[in-house]
């Protein structure tokens, strides 16, 4: 192209763009869209980098719950987060309720509370949401409106219930008197565990007693050793909880002069220790519940500092594992 053409178009653009400059001159500037609640700063390209994580873990009562502050710990520093945010409420509501209190004076990113109970969590977790931190309810429920939080993640603790008394029902065909050691009262996991349970046993098979064990071996095994006493002879079964309180209740049954076999035991959570249970004979069935839940809260956090919409209720897969395949199955279990 000759110059002098080039000139022309050059002149001629130059021409119109100056003639449309008033209307130019009224265009918006454009503006960004608002951030979508609980977003980060670094929002939209927020990286594991940038993430400060809330945990305020609920206690350390059983090996589940081992697996559990284990799996966060190991996330976080595989993918190299910013910061985990720990502590240890030793299954006391009130000393996690201090520590998201914490968390959010720190200004975290995210805050994924495992509530050792199912209420009293509305006040907490309105502050939460006034600055605009929010909230994934990790392993067991809540029973506040699920607006006050993001999302929850982990069991369906019904469910798992309802596989214990399925269990409970195929080990005593022809019914029987039992009893149930409950994990901690008003925990979501106990309640959920109790309601499903009672939802599928046989008419024929009658709870006699139910007392909390509160999810450790330690109270476990005196609470086993007074069902015991108070129902010698009356009783054919017994579903528990957990592996760690079943671990200390079979102490208590051994103590008492019983064998593997005699009580029958539907046990729940799948640990290391409940597989030893049932190659010993004592455990009939163990409905699993996975503790593993750091990778998935963190990919969610990261979603939530982003401003990414997320599932609200997102339920872990899980199994029933029974004594014929422990002992192939024990050396292959993560906790
Ligand atoms: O089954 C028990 C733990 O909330 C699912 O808590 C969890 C339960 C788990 O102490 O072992």
């Amino acid at each position: 192209m000759k110059i002098t053409k080039v000139l022309t178009i050059v002149l001629a653009l130059a021409f119109l763009l100056a003639a449309c400059g008033p209307a130019a001159t009224t265009v918006a500037p454009p503006t960004t869209a608002p951030a979508a609640a609980g977003a980060a700063a670094c929002a939209p390209n927020c990286t594991y980098k940038d993430m400060v994580l809330c945990f305020p873990q609920l206690g350390a009562e059983s090996d589940w719950r081992t697996a559990d502050t284990a799996s966060f710990k190991e996330t976080a520093t595989s993918l190299g987060i910013k910061q985990l945010v720990f502590s240890d409420a030793q299954q006391k509501q009130e000393n996690q309720i201090s520590a998201v209190r914490a968390c959010i004076q720190q200004g975290v990113n995210v805050i994924a509370l495992p509530p050792v109970v199912e209420d009293g969590w509305d006040a907490v977790l309105t502050e939460a949401k006034n600055a605009n931190i929010p909230v994934i309810i990790v392993d067991r429920s809540v029973s506040a409106d699920a607006a006050m939080y993001a999302a929850h993640i982990g069991s369906d603790m019904e469910l798992e219930g309802k596989k214990a008394g399925t269990e409970m029902n195929k080990l005593l065909p022809n019914g029987g008197n039992i009893l149930e050691l409950s994990g901690t009262t008003g925990s979501g996991a106990a309640v959920g565990r109790a309601k499903g349970f009672r939802e599928t046993l046989n008419a024929n098979i009658k709870i006699l007693d139910s007392q909390t064990g509160n999810f450790t071996r330690a109270e476990g095994k005196p609470v086993m050793e007074a069902f015991l006493k108070k129902y010698a002879g009356q009783v054919q079964g017994v579903f528990i909880h957990n592996d760690d309180m079943a671990i200390g209740a079979i102490e208590a049954i051994k103590a008492a002069g019983l064998k593997p076999g005699d009580l029958k035991i539907v046990s729940v959570d799948g640990t290391r220790g409940g597989f030893q249970a049932m190659i010993d004979g004592w455990i009939g069935a163990d409905v699993e519940c996975n503790p593993l839940l750091g990778p998935q809260v963190m990919e969610m956090a990261l979603k939530l500092m982003n401003g990414q919409p997320v599932d609200k209720n997102v339920l872990t897969n899980e199994t029933v594992y029974y004594p014929d395949k422990a002992a192939d199955l024990i050396g292959s279990r993560k906790y």
